[in-house]
């Protein structure tokens, strides 16, 4: 079983829906506040089993989870974060985070853009017309229309 962790906005939620679309009735999903990511990833952690990969996005996470996701993954666990916050950058030291600001061409990206690039990258899913469309919508959405400020970055 994947588990799956995203925020609870309307970016978040379609990550939801995309892992839904990759993985059908084997993922588990909770949208959580970033204000108790920390708390439920921790909670995850302490039971996971290595065979079930975790998957966190558009969401950051404290050093202490980190470091948790660091010996999961030692014991043979599989984890992967996708975020698009400049505050979870550092995360990148990690193989097993990917958190980008922006696509090529000044584009700037949603985790559900990210996402969707990632799993038709990994073969879990499929690209489509309608995806390609629903994706784009949450992008221009979640980063103000694409419009590259300062504040659609720390906002979006
Ligand atoms: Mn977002």
């Amino acid at each position: 079983m994947h588990y799956l962790y995203s925020h609870n906005d309307l970016d978040g939620v379609s990550c939801g829906i995309l892992a839904r679309l990759a993985f059908g009735s084997n993922v588990e999903i909770q949208y959580v506040s970033i204000q108790r990511l920390d708390q439920k990833i921790q909670q995850h952690l302490e039971t996971a089993k290595t065979t079930d990969p975790l998957w966190v996005t558009d969401l950051s996470m404290n050093s202490e989870n980190e470091e948790r996701i660091h010996t999961f993954i030692e014991l043979g666990g599989s984890a992967q974060l996708i975020d698009h916050h400049k505050t979870a950058l550092h995360l990148n030291d990690h193989s097993w985070a990917h958190v980008k600001i922006a696509h090529e061409e000044d584009k700037l990206a949603s985790a559900t853009s990210l996402l969707y690039d990632f799993l038709i990258k990994s073969d879990y899913l499929q690209r489509s017309q309608a995806l390609d469309e629903f994706v784009e919508l949450v992008r221009q959405w979640d980063t103000w229309n694409g419009i590259a400020t300062k504040t659609s970055v720390q906002n979006g």
